[in-house]
């Protein structure tokens, strides 16, 4: 058997043929026709992928009319304004019921997919094709779902010239040569796989922002930038832009950006007019300041508030937001001082302003308090602040998780953080209650994304990294998604329903990030990889340098403490029981360990063996593991068609000779350190 190909673009909405079969017969029988109530961009482009995904799904043509519901067997798609479908229910804007419909003898006749609004009617209609192809049928109850998070977002660190910043699948989609992109067929198809996991938002360039990006803002780029908004709009998609906090000074020659005077203000309400007069419906501005060299309030002896609500100011009569990084941290630490804490720079800096934002102000805060490491904390700013709108960002990009060579399959990552109980309000504070579902009540809520999409034909480099990207939209939507039903999804929408290639790709998924942490951050401990590029290992690479990212190794132990009884007093950022729990080595996740607590190699872990031999023994495990992924991989040989094949095939042999490099490299460094042998005589070098 070979697996047809599938173009590399559709990623996963290319909707596989169903097997042949009852179900396959009844699903077609109820779907041969589809019907739209109402005309609008966001509804042809509704009812086309119904039309389109159907046909190829159920392998016949499916009639595609706009006007009333005829009665009869089809699939009737509308929003609650269209009357004879708003008697089936009244979801909330975005979200829809999907409702089966039944003849005269009670017999299942078809679906009604009513949207709370017209974008509401896009996610039903995908929602409906991914039930399909994901072998749950059509519904048999009516079935209501809106989003939990308002905003689901993807942040572009694309620069002008066409570069991305961590970016490891090509070139940028929205960017090349200093100009806009005019390739607005290849944003339309980008709108929709967004529109097919529910993304509703998209910042279009990197948060740094130099000089190029920073006249993104003027009547140079405007025209193309709207273009590329109008392009996205149908799909329900609003454009944000990252701006420079230097703005005033770069593109106006003031003498200063300081957010205190008042013709900085007038700049900033002047540039907004100009943009919003471009783009109406503009999210509003990213902004990273004073940060990693980034300008910002600091260079004025301003506050971050002030930088923050000046630009708000201006944005705010226009309906926009100011979405303000929190990644503000000491780049300029000496590694000799051991008094300040990297981990503890964001907290420090944001909670005491908590109320001095402008309400249109929202705290964009990586989902750890160092920067996207395969194992953090959660970051214990996500629990402060109650007063102040907050966003969780997660890092789709897999800069420091193998860069779209390993594979690793972040969603139980980005759980484990939507998850946490930061106690913030009592038991029950989720952080995807509180920040991402906006419980708190503050103005802006939601989640963002760091985009791992390029120009390569397949989006995103590795095949398998593209479950990523669908799994961050599913998960923004609905954060009580399983990891593991989310990783099946999308198998089955990528490769179909043969429930060999479903369990292995699932499983595969599901154990790469143990696999990648396991050969990459025993217990927590990070920063080994090469600088700059951070990709392969260098355990000393960050150790002299300014980033503040020490492991402090000597021949007795490794790691920082971060406890208030002896060591930076990170912990006393957490509410309790964390602040005891992370304290306290006997209640601290083991996988956490060395985050939090400097060990000695000879140390016994609760497991039972040595610090040093826990290193060896999943270091080993962890290039196990990937010779597993690759057995796996060739059994589905035939299974799958053999470009997606070879090309996975291909990234698993190059990720095996990294995770060998790494795992003797580290081996290596803690033997060498602590002189202990393996207990099980493999070689260490
Ligand atoms: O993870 C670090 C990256 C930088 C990035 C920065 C940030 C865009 O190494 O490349 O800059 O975080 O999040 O601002």
């Amino acid at each position: 058997m070979t697996a047809p190909a599938v173009e590399a673009h559709a990623a996963w909405l290319g909707y596989p043929a169903l097997a042949a079969g009852d179900a396959r017969d009844a699903i077609a029988a109820a779907c041969a026709r589809v019907t739209v109530r109402g005309d609008s961009p966001t509804l042809r482009h509704a009812g086309s992928e119904l039309a389109t995904g159907l046909k190829r799904l159920l392998g016949q043509e499916v009639a595609l009319s706009h006007g009333e519901h005829p009665g009869g067997a089809g699939v009737a798609l509308g929003t609650t304004a269209t009357s004879e479908l708003a008697a089936h229910g009244v979801p909330g804007p975005e979200g829809f019921v999907l409702v089966p419909l039944r003849g005269r003898d009670g017999a299942g006749e078809g679906v009604a997919i009513v949207g709370g609004d017209e974008r509401g009617c896009l996610y039903g209609a995908f929602a409906l094709l991914r039930r399909i192809a994901t072998g749950q049928g059509l519904p048999g109850e009516p079935v209501t779902e809106a989003p939990v998070a308002p905003l689901r977002m993807l942040d572009h660190w694309d620069n002008l010239d066409g570069t991305i910043e961590r970016g490891y699948a090509g070139r940028s989609i929205f960017f090349s040569g200093g100009e806009v992109t005019r390739d607005l067929d290849r944003v339309r198809e980008y709108g929709r796989l967004l529109a097919s996991v529910g993304v509703n938002a998209i910042a279009l360039n990197n948060v740094n922002v130099g000089r190029a990006a920073a006249e993104l803002l003027t009547g140079r780029h405007l025209g193309r930038v709207a273009r590329v908004a109008a392009t996205l709009r149908p799909f329900g998609v609003r454009v944000a832009l990252s701006v420079s906090f230097a703005s005033p000074v770069l593109l106006a020659d003031l003498p200063s950006a300081d957010p205190r005077e008042r013709a900085v203000g007038e700049w900033w309400r002047a540039a907004a007019a100009r943009v919003y007069e471009a783009v109406p419906d503009l999210l509003g501005f990213v902004v990273k300041a004073s940060s990693e060299g980034q300008p910002g309030p600091h260079s004025y002896g301003a506050s971050q508030a002030e930088g923050a609500n000046v630009i708000a100011a201006a944005v705010a009569p226009l309906g926009g937001v100011v979405l303000w990084r929190a990644f503000v941290y000491d780049c300029e630490q000496d590694w000799r001082d051991t008094a300040t804490d990297r981990a503890k720079a964001a907290y420090q800096e944001f909670a005491p302003l908590d109320g001095a934002f402008a309400p249109n102000v929202a705290l964009q805060i990586k989902n750890g308090p160092m920067d996207f490491q395969v194992r953090e904390p959660p970051s214990p700013l996500l629990g402060a602040a109650p007063r102040t709108s907050k966003l969780l960002e997660v890092q789709i990009t897999q800069e420091y998780t193998g860069q779209q060579v390993h594979v690793c399959y972040l969603v139980p990552l980005w759980k484990e953080v939507l998850d946490f109980d930061t106690q913030s309000r009592g038991e029950g504070s989720t952080v995807r209650e509180t920040v991402v579902a906006g419980r708190d009540g503050t103005a802006v809520a939601g989640i963002v994304g760091v985009a791992n999409v390029g120009d390569e034909p397949g989006w995103t480099g590795h095949l398998l990294a593209q479950a990523n990207l669908y799994g961050f939209g599913r998960l923004a939507w609905q954060p009580s998604l399983s990891a593991e039903a989310i990783a099946r999804e999308w198998t089955a929408l990528t490769f179909g329903s043969d429930e060999t290639v479903l369990d292995t790709v699932t499983g595969m998924l599901m154990d790469s990030r143990e696999a990648y942490e396991s050969y990459t951050a025993p217990l927590g401990l990070g920063w080994m990889v090469t600088p700059a590029t951070h990709y392969g290992p260098s355990p000393e690479g960050y150790e002299y340098s300014r980033w503040g990212t020490y492991l402090r190794a000597d021949r007795h132990a490794i790691g920082i403490d971060r406890g208030v009884t002896r060591g930076t007093g990170f912990t006393a950022q957490y509410h309790e029981p964390w602040r005891s729990i992370f304290e306290d080595r006997e209640r601290c996740p083991p996988e956490l360990l060395l985050f939090f607590h400097r060990l000695a190699y000879a140390e016994l872990l609760p497991s039972g063996v040595t610090l040093a031999q826990h290193v060896y023994d999943t270091h080993f495990a962890g290039v196990e593991a990937v010779d597993g992924f690759i057995a796996g991989w060739e059994r589905l040989r035939g299974r799958i068609d053999s470009a997606r094949h070879d090309s996975v095939a291909r990234r698993l042999r190059a990720q095996r000779e990294s995770a060998v490099e790494w795992r003797d490299v580290i081996n290596a460094y803690f033997h060498r350190h602590s002189g202990i042998a393996d207990a099980a005589g493999r070689r260490l070098y």
